[in-house]
């Protein structure tokens, strides 16, 4: 589930329908956690890293959708909006550019951009 998605401002059509393609099938294979370790210890905060296109960005500054690629163990390839840590982030982030960037997974289904970065166009 994406707290994310219904904050959405269609700013483009584009990402709209982009953005159902959703990430539900990734449930399949991250169900089985174990939650009694869970429990024992705060697991570590799962992050990866990811190359996409800034599909749009909310007026908000406080989403951003990506259409990316696979981040292994966080997200498959897919666009979708993305909750940003900080507004900040996307000081130099615009509509249309290449972008690497950091995802976190801070609880199960939630995630946050905790880092991005535009790849200079050759
Ligand atoms: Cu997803």
């Amino acid at each position: 589930m994406h707290k994310t998605r219904t904050s959405v401002l269609t700013i483009a059509l584009v990402a709209s329908t982009l953005a159902i393609t959703s990430c539900d099938k990734k449930s399949d294979d991250k169900v089985a956690t174990d939650s009694t370790a869970a429990a024992a210890a705060p697991a570590a905060v799962k992050s990866g890293t990811g190359k996409g296109i800034v599909i749009s960005i909310d007026s908000s500054r406080t989403n951003v959708n990506l259409s990316h690629n696979d981040i292994p163990g966080i997200m498959e390839a897919m666009a979708m909006d993305y909750h940003v840590e900080k507004a900040s982030l996307l000081d130099h982030v615009a509509v249309g550019d290449s972008v690497n960037f950091t995802l976190s997974e801070p609880q199960p289904g939630e995630f946050s951009v905790t880092a991005i970065a535009v790849i200079p166009k050759k």
